[in-house]
């Protein structure tokens, strides 16, 4: 997979060198590319932004640089059978990213990811970029973030670990946390009995019994337990969870 990343704050995309991504790239799992807009603004003080039009607090960005950045970025990663990159812009106004859109990005040969700071970026780059190539405005959730570049790498590497090859043991994709509707289960290891400041913690007994069907059968009860206190809205028939203290980890 190509990604292409544009931000006025490259530097904020650093971590996309560590761990599975690192690694990723280093294998040529996913070829990534991080662009300065600032280096596609035109005047001497390489200007991004400008006050808004109507008024209102705060910048917006500039149309001009986000036109000629994502030329650039179409021209430089064009090759035959990738035609055009999806582009993702992230944005606290956009649909929600979930583990279905993620798969959904990693069917894709090639994402280009436009990073907004400020009060967002003009909105005729939106319809510019949409006759250009297919564009999906993404939310983390329902908070505000000052720019794109933190959802860029949420995204990123929720998407990059699903590539064929990026995440060593592949049986580990299928049972985590929202793959097939659930939270994950809880999980243990070593000490089956740990002594801490005169508390005794033991393992559930069913993990250490060796029984796989009762096991199973178990953990499969933890992920409806634990997805109708933390998640209520995953499981429409769940008892209903009345306030804070059910969301306590205990
Ligand atoms: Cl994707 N971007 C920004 N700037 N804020 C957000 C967000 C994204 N998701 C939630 N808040």
């Amino acid at each position: 997979m190509r990604v292409d990343v544009v931000s006025i704050f490259p530097e904020y995309l650093a971590p996309l060198d560590l761990s599975l991504i690192g690694r990723a790239r280093r294998d040529g799992l996913l070829d990534l590319a991080v662009h300065d807009l600032r280096d596609f603004a035109h005047d001497r003080h390489r200007t991004v932004d400008d006050t808004p039009f109507g008024g209102g607090a705060g910048m917006v960005m500039k149309p001009e640089p986000w036109a000629a950045a994502l030329a650039h970025v179409v021209a430089a990663g064009s090759r035959p059978g990738a035609p055009v990159p999806h582009l993702v812009v992230p944005g606290p106004g956009g649909v929600p990213f979930t583990q279905a859109l993620a798969h959904e990005l990693a069917d894709q040969e090639w994402l280009a990811f436009a990073c907004g700071r400020y009060e967002g970026i003009d909105e005729r780059v939106y319809e510019h970029a949409a006759e250009r190539m297919p564009v999906t405005v993404v939310s983390l959730g329902d908070y505000v973030l000052n720019g794109g570049e933190v959802a860029v790498l949420a995204i990123v590497e929720a998407v990059a670990r699903l590539l064929p090859g990026v995440v060593g043991n592949a049986a580990s994709l299928l049972e985590e946390s929202h793959e097939g509707g659930l939270l994950e289960y809880p999980v243990y290891t070593r000490p089956a009995v740990w002594d801490d400041d005169g508390t005794t913690r033991e393992v559930p007994p069913v993990l250490l019994s060796g029984h796989h069907a009762e096991i199973g059968a178990w953990r499969h009860a933890q992920r409806v337990e634990r997805t109708a206190a933390r998640r209520p809205d995953l499981v429409p028939a769940a008892a209903t969870v009345t306030g804070l203290d059910d969301l306590e980890v205990r």
